[in-house]
């Protein structure tokens, strides 16, 4: 049996990805595992943006099943008694010292993994469950390494989302509903795009480009610094609900909302642009056409990540889709030349949205994260 108490720990560097994984990690956990869920959060005002119910001034809630804790420095003082059986550290995150501590001092040393990042590389099998001993206490951590092939630790999906996501695509009923709730008019014969993206300072010549389309485009951008750089295309004010453009190009302000809700946004437009980890994966989880932006690192280590992934993806592609697929993607990370490459790729939209479901169900026979990482804490060492 797996042990039943289990702490997480979220640092929220920057962004929302960390926070964003985290909270679907716990959520999974204690809801389709029935385990005993603790997540420390060290900002819980980047929580309370993808869940309403936070509240960052409560040292202590519960929300879906799970409590959360607010990750304060000082750490308060902890006995071996409070330490949970499973620790995860999401993305190495420094334990704090007292945690660290009342671990080493437990009875029986808790299962302490660490949760990583996610990368379509070669060496992530390789790594996949490693342990690393602490150098200075009794304790021994595992790597537990996401991925896109087997011997990794495969994505997070929950439980009935390929169902859930089928549902609401044969739904036109839902989707109006889902459109009108966010102030977005009925969709006609408009090409809708999502597009969550970390800041392009390059934009522009794509906005003149889908100007220019046959067919209205509506582009529904997050609140954020791409919408204000957006706006300030247009001489416009990028606020939630806003919206502006030109020729067949509306771009239409969206506040930053819930994560399920987001899912459906993914799952209503012809195109997603997603960035990071978590929406890149909730998108390949639509079913629809995609680009991704990946995190930016050091030493373009992001473009390693991205080729990588490119070389998983397109392998069930033709030649000519996998080549107008590579362009875009590349020009987009490039941040130039996206707007010669948009057309080829908006040709293969539907086959795109073919290779998606295919994709979708090959990635799903890898088993999602969530039961793959109770599995591999329940595994004696
Ligand atoms: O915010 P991100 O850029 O996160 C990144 C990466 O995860 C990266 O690996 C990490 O190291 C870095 O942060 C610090 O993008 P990502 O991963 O897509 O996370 C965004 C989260 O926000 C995701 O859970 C989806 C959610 N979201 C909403 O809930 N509502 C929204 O309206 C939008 C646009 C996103």
């Amino acid at each position: 049996m797996p042990a039943s108490r289990w702490d997480i720990f979220c640092s929220v560097v920057d962004n929302f990805g960390d926070i964003g994984i985290c909270w679907r990690l716990a959520r999974q956990l204690a809801v389709e595992h029935d385990l005993v869920v603790r997540l420390w959060v060290d900002d819980l005002a980047s929580f309370r943006r993808i869940n309403p119910d936070i509240d960052p001034a409560a040292a202590v809630q519960h929300s879906r099943g799970v409590e959360v804790c607010r990750w304060d420095a000082p750490f308060p003082a902890v006995t071996p008694d409070d330490v949970a059986d499973v620790v995860i550290d999401t993305f190495a995150c420094t334990l704090p010292e007292p945690y660290l501590h009342a671990m080493a001092a437990r009875r029986e040393a808790p299962r302490w993994v660490t949760v990583e990042h996610l990368s379509a590389e070669d060496w992530v099998a390789g790594c996949h469950g490693l342990a690393s001993p602490q150098p200075q206490l009794p304790l021994s951590r595992h790597f537990f390494f996401p991925g896109f092939a087997p011997g990794t630790g495969g994505l997070l999906r929950e439980r009935g989302l390929p169902e859930a996501r089928r549902a609401f695509q044969a739904d036109a009923t839902a989707q109006a509903a889902f459109w009108a709730g966010l102030g977005v008019p009925p969709a006609g014969d408009e090409l809708r795009l999502s597009l969550f993206a970390y800041d392009c300072a390059d934009s522009v010549p794509l906005l003149r480009r889908w100007e220019g389309s046959a067919r209205p485009l509506r582009c529904l951008v997050p609140d954020g610094a791409l919408a204000r750089r957006m706006g300030e295309v247009y001489g416009a004010e990028a606020v939630p609900g806003a919206c502006f453009g030109a020729g067949a190009l509306t771009v239409q302000v969206l506040p930053f909302v819930e994560q399920d809700r987001y899912d459906r946004l993914l799952w209503a437009c012809d195109v997603n642009f997603v960035r990071g980890e978590d929406s890149f994966v909730r998108a390949q989880w639509a079913g629809r056409p995609l680009v991704w932006q990946p995190y930016r690192q050091d030493e373009d280590a992001h473009s390693h990540k991205l080729e990588a992934f490119l070389h998983r993806y397109c392998a069930g592609l033709g030649p000519l889709e996998a080549a107008a697929l590579s362009d875009m993607w590349r020009a987009w990370n490039r941040e130039t030349g996206m707007a010669a490459h948009w057309d080829a790729f908006l040709a293969h939209r539907v086959a795109y949205a073919v290779h998606a479901e295919l994709w979708a169900r090959q990635m799903s026979d890898l088993g999602d994260l969530v039961t793959n990482l109770v599995f591999f804490c329940r595994k004696p060492l």
